[in-house]
């Protein structure tokens, strides 16, 4: 697994300057993948039962990678784990987590994000993201992107992202 350590207090582009180190250490070994989980994406089944809404993706120039923010609502009686999320417009999209220790903004690749029965989790910044690498077109501001998400029930929720721009802090 790797990790990145960002001073708290840097500016936002040095941020996106550590998202692009990594696409260029891990961006092959990770594509095959891709393509992989949109294989899955296509044939899963629509949840009933899982919902994804409010989605929204900061969009950042290339190379930089772009961050995906959503809602995920389990309204079924077990509890599901978010495997993977994949968009057509993204050859490589990971799980990420951002934690703080002592002033330190961690970020680091993260798999099987449980969301309780009847409960829901907020993908938000400083906390999980979607991270949107290899961009084939480069997604303009207030248009929509499609992902789906994979859970462990081998169903997926589907949404549409709203693209916003790359100083958006929040909702
Ligand atoms: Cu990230």
């Amino acid at each position: 697994m790797k990790t990145f350590v960002l001073a708290s207090l840097v500016a936002f582009s040095s941020v996106a300057f550590a998202h692009a180190d990594h696409a260029k250490q891990h961006g092959h070994a990770h594509a095959a993948g891709g393509q992989d989980m949109q294989a899955r994406a296509d044939q899963a089944r629509l949840s009933d039962s899982i919902q994804v809404s409010a989605c929204w993706i900061r969009s950042l120039p290339a190379p930089a990678p772009s961050a995906g923010y959503f809602l995920v609502t389990n309204n079924g009686s077990k509890e599901v784990k978010l495997q993977a999320a994949v968009s057509p417009v993204y050859g490589m999209v990971m799980l990420h987590q951002t934690t703080n220790h002592d002033g330190m903004s961690r970020m680091s690749e993260t798999h099987d994000i449980a969301i309780p029965a009847g409960g829901e989790l907020e993908f938000k910044p400083g906390g999980y993201h979607a991270m949107l690498e290899q961009a084939k077109t480069v997604p303009a501001v207030g248009s929509q992107v499609a992902m789906d998400f994979l859970f462990d029930t081998g169903e997926k929720a589907s949404a549409q992202c709203e693209v916003k721009p790359a100083n958006t802090r929040a909702h």
